[in-house]
């Protein structure tokens, strides 16, 4: 594919490639798709010409030649490694930069930690904003192997053009706090961590009990294939459920399609950080390599990936995607009069990946379960950012966690893209409210309540809020498919941790990040729509994505619906999350409504033997 692209002369030089993707094909086309049938394979590169300062979209026939390269008017190229490197460089030897660091007493540059962050919007005065720009914050990393996070050089940072590698600007505050030098350490080898449990061993003496053709898995009643993206990472596809004997569709794609991390500090600087990791950073680029037994523990199949560098070389991510089966308590238990105990294990099926961005980790993990539920899991964990300020100082915005070392206030964001297709669509989209009867003849005593079922008939109408006072929950429901009392078939998405943005709708990442402020959005199905933020949000001052195209209010009953759930944290840090943080976890559930005749685990099986 890459060999295609240099060999056009569409990469190579200033030529860059900025993404390289799998172009899906068109649903109808998948879904007519027959064993024997072939189906064009054609993938999608993102090119940003550093010359030209243009966007260019290439599909290529995989295997074949170009199919078609169009223009992205007004689009700026995500940020690459290739750049972040390009842009260190340049700081490192920079005059300017280097005076300045003197002046705080630093004089070796190796022991300075550069990081290339995305710009947000606000260009300063007297900068081109069609310019392509990073800024680096810095840490300062006394040995070798210091926690770099302990030590942030407040105050001083610069600007740099990623396409000319030139320093722009160097930003330099007077009377800039001192650098903490309070320690940090979190490897073993410097703590010397010795709270130890006995074994604990995973025997699947049989083996798994899944089988892996391919990206095609296959496990209980479940079946799904697994996807990777190097914008998105960890994909699932065509997820069924074997039902009496029958496959039922429940999602056709689900991912997590941005993830934003507004700041609310405001140290000089901080108004640009407000990464999308997903959009700016191409989050996939940055999938750990997992290790047996210690990121995943037990029977493993893991599934290997590819991403595509600036220059179009391959960098293979082995073990990049972990695939396993855990215990997971019971699933269900019934203890009669006569004392009769019926008990069933739960065990779920997990496909996980995580990625590590700069200071933090970010953990994918789906998990399938045999009560016919769906959940996803963001796990968070790594080294909370860092700013200093004077010890004992108020600081509004941020936690210190020790003297002078303070964690800014911050939230991560998530917008999970969910292409349901509940018993194969179309669906309509219900919000479903608790709430008391009247007082009166339907309600005497007071305790009497219902249900208030709202078809979310359009765009406009389906922006909603959580609202855990009615026990909101949004379902999905294919009305030509009815369950066995006749009513339709649905699942039902019940929200997990969610947070509300802090960031003024006005400001510049309430502008950028506009679905933030609301919960969910539908909106009809569209191949061209594909993230929240819209295609190309580096640097873009926003408006793209939801908020433009929910403008169309597009009817949405009885339709191929996409649902966006937007949850995350809002993270306030604690002492205890320093030098590293403990996992911390948000995420969502889709439960099935209405869709099986009966509790699914119904079938499952006592757990045998070993029950005793
Ligand atoms: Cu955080």
């Amino acid at each position: 594919m890459c060999d295609v692209l240099r060999t056009e002369g569409l990469i190579g030089g200033h030529r860059l490639l900025t993404m390289l993707q799998l172009e899906e094909p068109a649903k109808v086309a998948v879904r007519a798709w027959r064993p024997g049938d072939t189906l064009r394979r054609v993938a999608r590169a993102t090119l940003w010409d550093s010359n030209e300062h243009t966007v260019h979209i290439a599909l290529v026939a995989v295997g074949g030649g170009v199919l078609d390269v169009q223009e992205a008017p007004g689009a700026l190229a995500s940020i690459l490694a290739l750049d972040c490197q390009r842009a260190r460089d340049a700081v490192r030897k920079d005059e300017r930069f280097l005076a300045a660091l003197a002046r705080r007493g630093i004089l070796d540059i190796d022991s300075v930690h550069v990081e290339a962050w995305s710009f947000g919007s606000e260009v300063p005065a007297g900068i081109d904003s069609t310019r392509r720009l990073v800024w680096t914050p810095l840490w300062l990393r006394p040995e070798p192997d210091s926690n770099v996070y302990a030590h942030p050089i407040e105050g001083l940072r610069t600007i740099v053009d990623l396409d000319s590698c030139e320093v722009l600007r160097v930003e330099e505050d007077e009377d800039p706090p001192p650098i903490p030098l309070t320690p940090g350490p979190y490897r073993a080898d410097q703590t010397h961590a010795d709270v130890r449990l006995r074994d604990l061993a995973i025997v699947q003496k049989d083996g798994p009990s899944f089988t892996v053709d391919g990206w095609a898995v296959s496990w209980e009643r479940w079946r799904l294939r697994v996807g990777f993206d190097q914008r998105e990472g960890l994909v699932l596809h065509d997820v069924r459920f074997v039902d009496e004997g029958r496959e039922r569709i429940v999602a056709y794609r689900m991912s997590i399609a941005e993830l934003v991390i507004p700041y609310g500090d405001r140290a000089p600087g901080a108004q640009r950080k407000q990464a999308f990791d997903t959009g700016e950073f191409s989050l996939g680029n940055f999938t750990n390599s997992l290790t047996l037994g210690c990121d995943c523990l037990g029977e493993i199949v893991y599934l290997d990936v590819a991403v595509a560098d600036a220059l179009g070389n391959v960098q293979e991510i082995p073990q990049a995607i972990c695939m396993h089966e855990e215990d997971h308590g019971i699933l269900w238990k019934h203890t009669d009069q006569s004392d009769h105990v019926e008990v069933r294990r739960s065990r779920r099926f997990v496909v996980s990946s995580i990625v590590t961005v700069n200071n933090y980790e970010y953990g994918y993990f789906w998990y399938l379960y045999q009560d016919g539920s769906i959940e996803f899991e963001a796990k968070l964990t790594g080294i909370v950012l860092t700013t200093a300020g004077q010890p004992g100082a108020p600081a509004p915005s941020a936690t210190e966690i020790e003297p002078g070392l303070l964690a800014p206030y911050h939230q991560h964001i998530f917008c999970a893209r969910l292409d349901l297709d509940v018993d194969g669509g179309p669906n309509t989209l219900v919000e479903v409210d608790s709430e008391p009867l009247p007082p009166g003849p339907l309600n005497p005593e007071g305790s009497s309540y219902t249900t208030r079922q709202t078809v979310l008939a359009r765009e406009s109408a389906a922006q909603r809020e959580v609202n855990s006072f009615t026990g909101r929950y949004w379902k999905l429901v294919n009305r030509q498919a009815t369950g066995h009392l006749g009513g339709p078939v649905g699942y039902k998405l019940v929200p997990g941790a969610v947070t509300w943005p802090m960031a003024l709708p006005e400001s510049v990442i309430g502008r950028r990040a506009a679905f933030m402020y609301h919960h969910l959005w539908a909106t009809p199905n569209r191949r061209n729509e594909r993230y929240p933020a819209g295609e190309f949000p580096y640097q873009h001052a926003g408006g793209a994505g939801l908020p433009e195209w929910t403008a169309q209010d597009r009817p949405l009953e009885d339709t191929d619906v996409v649902l966006w759930h937007v949850f995350g944290t809002n993270h306030i840090p604690r002492s205890e999350d320093w030098p590293v943080m403990a996992v911390e976890r948000t995420g969502f559930m889709l439960k099935p409504v209405g869709f099986f005749r009966r509790n699914p685990g119904i079938e499952v099986a006592p757990p045998g033997a070993h029950c005793h």
